[in-house]
C-alpha cells in the first residue's frame, strides 16, 4: 500500500500470515490501543519514501510479526515510541532495535531522531553507534548507556529538562539529547561529563549513586571518571569514598 500523505492506523488489521508493506510519504501513527499482527507474515512500516525529510513514524499501539521492520529516510525522520518502558538499542547509523511491551522485536533504519513515551526509555548504544538527530527521553527515569563504547564519551550538560533529567550533548548524538535522568560512560577511564549550568552540585562516591544536582533535577551517572564544571556560578564537589582500581577521578577546572 502507498500513501501519498500521512497514514494514521485507527483499527486493528489483522491479516492471517500475510505481509503488511505501507510506504508513505508522509508520516505514519499507529494510535494507542490499536494493532498490526500479521502472524507470521512481515510487517514493514516506510516514512518519507519521497525522502524529503521531516517526517515522524508515532508507535502508540502495537506490531507483531515474524519480522517487523520501521523505515526512514535519516533526512531529520524521527520515530516515536508507546507510552510504555522502552528498550532502544542503537547498532549503528540512525539505526537499530526497539523492544517495547506488546510489540515483537522493532528493527528500524533511517531515524534520525528518538522520541521515548511516558514510560522509562534506555537508550543502548552498541560500540560505534550514532544517531543523527536528537534523543527525548520525555517523562520517566529515562536513561543514555554507551557502556558497550570502547573510546571515552564526551557529555556537557547544557540545561535541566524541558520534562525531567537534564538536556545535553553528546558527538554521537548530532542534536543532542533531552529529558535523561542517568547516563552511563564508556567502558574507558576517560569518559568526561561537564556542566555549563550556572550552579550545581556533585556527589562523587566512585559506588552506584553518583549524582548531580542542579534547579530540582537529579542526573545518576556512572562509568565517568572526569568532571569539569564550567557553569557561570559557584557548585559543589562532594568527593568521597573508595575508588575501584582504574578510575581516574579529575576536577579538571571550575569557576
Ligand atoms: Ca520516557
Ligand atoms: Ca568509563
Amino acid at each position: 500500500m502507498t500513501v501519498g500523505g500521512d497514514a494514521i492506523l485507527d483499527s486493528n488489521i489483522t491479516p492471517s500470515n500475510q505481509n503488511i508493506v505501507i510506504n508513505a510519504f508522509g508520516n505514519i501513527r499507529v494510535n494507542a490501543g490499536r494493532s498490526i499482527n500479521t502472524g507470521s507474515g512481515l510487517i514493514t512500516l516506510n516514512i518519507d519514501t519521497g525522502g524529503s525529510g521531516n517526517k515522524t513514524l508515532t508507535l502508540l499501539g502495537t506490531l507483531t510479526g515474524s519480522l517487523v521492520n520501521l523505515n526512514g529516510k535519516d533526512l531529520n525522520d524521527k520515530l516515536v515510541g508507546p507510552d510504555v518502558n522502552n528498550i532502544w538499542t542503537l547498532t549503528g547509523a540512525n539505526q537499530g532495535t526497539l523492544a517495547t511491551a506488546g510489540s515483537s522485536l522493532i528493527m528500524f533504519t533511517g531515524m534520525a531522531s528518538l522520541t521515548g513515551g511516558s514510560g522509562v526509555d534506555t537508550f543502548n548504544f552498541n560500540d560505534g553507534a550514532t544517531l543523527g538527530g536528537a534523543i527525548d527521553g520525555q517523562n520517566g527515569n529515562n536513561t543514555i548507556d554507551w557502556s558497550k563504547y570502547t573510546t571515552g564519551r564526551n557529555v556537557t550538560l547544557t540545561g535541566v529538562g524541558t520534562l525531567v533529567g537534564f538536556k545535553g550533548t553528546e558527538s554521537s548524538i548530532g542534536n543532542g539529547f533531552d529529558n535523561i535522568g542517568t547516563l552511563i560512560g564508556s567502558s574507558t577511564t576517560t569518559d568526561t561529563l561537564t556542566s555549563i549550568l550556572p550552579s550545581g552540585t556533585w556527589t562523587i562516591n566512585g559506588l552506584s549513586n553518583d549524582k548531580y544536582q542542579e534547579g530540582g533535577s537529579t542526573l545518576a551517572f556512572s562509568n565517568f571518571e572526569n568532571f569539569i564544571n564550567s557553569g557561570s556560578g559557584s557548585s559543589t564537589f562532594n568527593v568521597s569514598g573508595t575508588f575501584p582500581p582504574g578510575t581516574n577521578i579529575g576536577i579538571n577546572r571550575w569557576c
